[in-house]
């Protein structure tokens, strides 16, 4: 049986030759097993000498097997390294990796200032009932301050898209009442204007609002000083104008100085030098008690910014178009 089985062995050539014999030798009605329950048959005396004769004829032929089957799978796989060659020292081919867009970044660098300030991110709805847009912000239904504001209606009566992310003080104020407030509220607004290079019908804010005993003035110039600082450079001068918002009282508006030796400044500043960036104020009497505090022992500031426009003075981008027409020229260089 050796010799046959070495044989026959060295005659197959591929895998599937070799896979055949195996069967014929070792499967369940292969000649090996045959051999070995032949033993019933020998004379007792001579069962031991057979048995152990088999076992020795089973191992050289499993073991000649092994290798045979591994000689040819290391000459199938030699084959195939030589037909396809594999040049493992070429360069791989670079993958193309994706990034965020502009107003992501700049809105995540927004929120990596405030953080450090100990504003938490709080988010509230794009989708708003005409009270919280408007009439809880102390703006009643024939306001004329309305007009500040192009709405887009939804085709349901009293729903708009939100105009600005001020709405939103009113929830964090109904749910946070009576505990002090630090709050950023970042998300988009919707407004019904002629689109232009610095308007969107669709663009960021990110609200401000913090609530609590003693809170002043001088708290809402050194929070938006410390952010302009941190956004725009240590160097920045802001400037505060006094303005009007139906929600807060009094109401500013911040402007910071442009880099005297930037030869973009006139173009960006309008010939100024100086860029609004934000209008804040401290929030009104109404609002506090529309949102559940009592303006008698707590006050207030809030601030609105445009994350857009600011990212289109840091890197002097004249459009405000480009960050949502998904141009691939505008959205890789950052
Ligand atoms: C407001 O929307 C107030 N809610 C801001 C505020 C909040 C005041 C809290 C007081 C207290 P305003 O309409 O000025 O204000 O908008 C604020 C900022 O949003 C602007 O400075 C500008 O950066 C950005 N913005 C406004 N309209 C557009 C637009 N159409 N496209 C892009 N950015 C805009």
């Amino acid at each position: 049986l050796e010799t046959t089985g070495l044989a026959e062995l060295g005659a197959a050539t591929d895998e599937t030759a070799l896979r055949a014999w195996n069967t014929k030798f070792f499967g369940d009605k292969g000649l090996m097993k045959a051999a070995l329950s032949a033993i019933g048959k020998i004379p007792k005396d001579q069962r031991a000498a057979y048995g152990q004769e088999a076992n020795k004829v089973k191992v050289a032929l499993e073991t000649a097997y092994e290798s045979a089957l591994a000689a040819v799978k290391e000459a199938a796989m030699m084959a195939s390294l030589t037909t396809n060659p594999l040049d493992v020292t070429l360069p791989g081919r670079p993958r193309p990796r994706g990034r965020s867009h502009p107003a992501t970044q700049i809105l995540r660098e927004i929120y990596a200032v405030f953080a450090d300030m100990g504003f938490q991110v709080y988010r509230t709805r794009e989708v708003e009932t005409d009270e919280y847009n408007f009439e809880f912000l102390n703006m009643p239904p024939e306001h004329p301050a309305r007009d500040m504001w192009d709405t887009f209606h939804t085709t349901t009566k009293g729903v708009v898209l939100r105009t600005h992310t001020s709405p939103g003080q009113i929830h964090v104020m109904r749910e946070s009442c009576p505990n002090p407030v630090r709050v950023i509220l970042p998300g988009m607004c919707y407004r019904y204007e002629a689109i232009t290079t610095r308007s969107e019908i669709q663009f960021y804010q990110v609200e401000g609002l913090v609530i609590g005993e003693g809170v002043t003035m001088a708290d809402l110039k050194g929070t938006l000083t410390a952010f302009a600082r941190r956004m725009f450079g240590p160097e920045r001068q802001i400037r505060i104008r006094s303005s009007y918002f139906p929600f807060t009282e009094p109401s500013i508006e911040v402007d910071i100085d442009w880099p005297k030796e930037d030869p973009n400044r006139d173009r960006l500043t309008k010939g100024t030098g100086w860029l609004e960036i934000l209008g804040a104020g401290m929030v009104h009497p109404t609002v506090l008690r529309n949102g559940g505090y009592d303006p008698d022992k707590v006050t207030g500031f809030a601030f609105g910014m445009g994350p857009q426009r600011m990212l289109m003075l840091k890197h002097a981008i004249d459009d405000i178009r480009l960050f949502w027409q998904n141009d691939l020229r505008f959205l890789r260089q950052f």
